[in-house]
Parts: C-alpha cells; structure tokens; sequence
C-alpha cells in the first residue's frame, strides 16, 4: 500500500477521560461516540495501544512518533526528512503541569492484522502527574482505565525499572482488576504490558532495544533473593498481563531534551535513537504484532469496546 500523502494526514488529540477539580472523572461521550461508532471502524476488529507513566518523560513525543509510522502505513522510510518538525499529541519542554487524562488519536487507523483482517488501531496518551500525595488516587484511576481499555499498554520510565516502578504498577493494576467482572476461570484479566526504559545509560551491561530490555526485565522480575513482600508485587505483575516484554531505548541527544526551540526534527535527533525507534515501532504496531483487544477472552470490536468504557470504566471512575 502506497504511504498517505502528507496532506491527507488528519486528526488531532481528543481528551477522552477528563478529571475535574474535585478529582472525579468524567467519559466524554461525545468524544467516544464520534471515534468508535464511525461506520468505517465500529464493526471492526480493534487494537488500542496506550502509553502510561510519569508526567515529562517522553510519552507524547513517542506516540509522535506512532503516528508517523501508522500514517506511513510502516514504509520503509516512515521516519521521514530530517527537518520536518513533529506533531500531533501536544508534547513539550518545560516543566508546567498538565492536567490528569486520557487522550486519543482522533483519527483510527485501518491496518492489516495478523490473519489478513483489517484492524482498526487507536493510540491512546495518559496523563498522569505521579508527584503529589493527593493525586495518587488519580494518578492510580487513569493508569487503571489505560490498563482497562488497551491490549497493548506502554510503561513509560525514565533511565531504569526501579522497585516503586513496580509497586505503582501494583497498584494501579489492582485498580483494575478489581473493576473487573469475576472471571472464575483465572484466566490473567490483561494482555500486553511493554516496560520502556527511557535515556537507558549501561548498553555494555543490556542491550538496546528488546533483547537486552527482556533480559532486564526477566532479572527484574525473577531474580529469587527477594523479600517475600517484593515477590508478591512480581507475583502480582505476572499474573495478571498474558504477555510482558520490555524495550530499552538510547538518550535522544541533548538537543530532544535541553534545546529550548526543539520542534522535533529528526536532524536534531542521535542516531542511536532513531535506530531504536525504528525498532520499536514495528514491533508494537506492524502486521503480525497487532494485539486485538479481548474482553473476558473475546476479541472486541470498536462497538463492544465503547460499550465497555461506559459499563467497566464508569466502575474504576466512580469508586470512592
Ligand atoms: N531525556 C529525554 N527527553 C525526552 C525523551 N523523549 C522526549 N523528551 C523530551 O522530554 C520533554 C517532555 O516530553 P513529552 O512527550 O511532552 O512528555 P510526557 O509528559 O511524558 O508526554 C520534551 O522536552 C521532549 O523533548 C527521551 O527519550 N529522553
Ligand atoms: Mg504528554
């Protein structure tokens, strides 16, 4: 398939979830109805890849990067020139606070999927601060919804998967599953959770990219000397995502994370990282690695998927 001609590319960030000031949470209807019950997409087959993590270490600028490769359609040059700034999720220097949510891509992506049957694939941004006590419980409700409502879910870190890294990730996916209907057949409620380590600084110990990021994360995760209270997060973790994968990714270059009139450009960009997102990209988004969404152990359509935000969420959302 030919790669979309730049002016055909289209969409902009919709807030989905929206917190307001008395920390409560809202679905915006609206939004959802018009980007899941659109007559191209709402019968068929979906995939939501979501990023989460801490607020300021690179999600936006990742997902940029997303979508590029999707609107590409993954030709060979999806990168793109060296001096095209980047956009679409609102990414930026600085360090003002952003307000708690869920963002999607406007525009949902027709792919191929890995049996030949169109896929229609939404890229979701969280924002989550992470940083004061009582935000906690809503830093907890977002990364739970994300959980929820992906089949691929980013864990976006900065420079190494630290012991909090992995309670908060406890946390939050007990938030979750709590919200989800019993299913007695102990079956794990969630499917696809990648570790990406962002400004990974020791390649001579692990790998770029995913080889070394597995090796990590299996130490991170298995490594028997544990405390018994460390091993039932571990414990925790594995049991409840069908799949666990980790990606370390290289120091974007001093320019990605100091210069202050950054656009985004590729030239500014080191050559390791754009390497590596050559890498990561196709891996969560190519072909044959397209995850459809399960609920309960059924694969979704846009239609039941919306279905589910305003039954399942509304649970994770309203709980006091
Ligand atoms: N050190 C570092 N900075 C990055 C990286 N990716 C993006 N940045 C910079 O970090 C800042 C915040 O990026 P943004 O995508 O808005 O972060 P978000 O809040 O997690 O969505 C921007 O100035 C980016 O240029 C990275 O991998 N490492
Ligand atoms: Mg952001």
């Amino acid at each position: 398939m030919p790669p979309i001609p730049e002016a055909a590319r289209i969409g902009e960030p919709v807030q989905i979830i929206t917190t307001t000031d008395d920390h409560s949470f809202e679905l915006n209807h609206e939004a959802l109805d018009e980007l899941l019950l659109n007559e191209d997409v709402r019968d068929k087959k979906v995939c939501v890849v979501s990023v989460a993590g801490a607020f300021r270490k690179g999600k936006s600028f990742l997902l940029d990067f997303m979508l590029r490769y999707l609107n590409m359609q993954g030709s060979s040059d999806w990168l793109g020139p060296g001096d095209q700034p980047l956009s679409g999720f609102s990414w930026r220097g600085g360090s003002e606070r952003e307000t708690t949510g869920i963002w999607a891509w406007s525009k949902v992506f027709l792919c191929p999927g890995p049996n030949g049957e169109e896929v229609a694939v939404i890229l979701m941004d969280t924002q989550g601060a992470f940083d004061s006590e009582s935000t906690v419980r809503d830093c907890a409700t977002v990364f739970a919804l994300s959980t929820m409502t992906s089949s691929v879910q980013v864990y976006n870190l900065s420079q190494n998967i630290q012991e909090d890294d992995l309670q908060h990730l406890h946390l939050f996916t007990e938030y979750g599953r709590l919200a989800m209907e019993q299913d007695s057949s102990g079956a794990k409620p969630f499917q696809s959770l990648n570790f990406l380590v962002r400004d990974w600084s020791f390649p001579y110990e692990y790998a770029f990219g995913e080889s070394g990021g597995s090796k990590l994360l299996d130490k991170k995760l298995h490594q028997s000397a544990y405390h018994k209270e460390l091993q039932d997060v571990r414990h925790h973790i594995t049991s409840c995502f069908k799949r666990l994968g980790c990606f370390l990714m290289p120091h974007p270059g001093l320019a990605v994370a100091n210069k202050q009139d950054f656009d985004g450009r590729l030239a500014d960009i080191s050559e390791d990282f754009k390497t590596h997102l050559q890498e990561l990209a196709p891996l969560l988004l190519s072909k044959d690695n397209l995850i459809v969404k399960e609920i309960n152990g059924t694969k979704v359509t846009c239609r039941a998927l919306l279905e589910y935000f305003k039954v399942r969420a509304y649970t994770v959302m309203s709980k006091g």
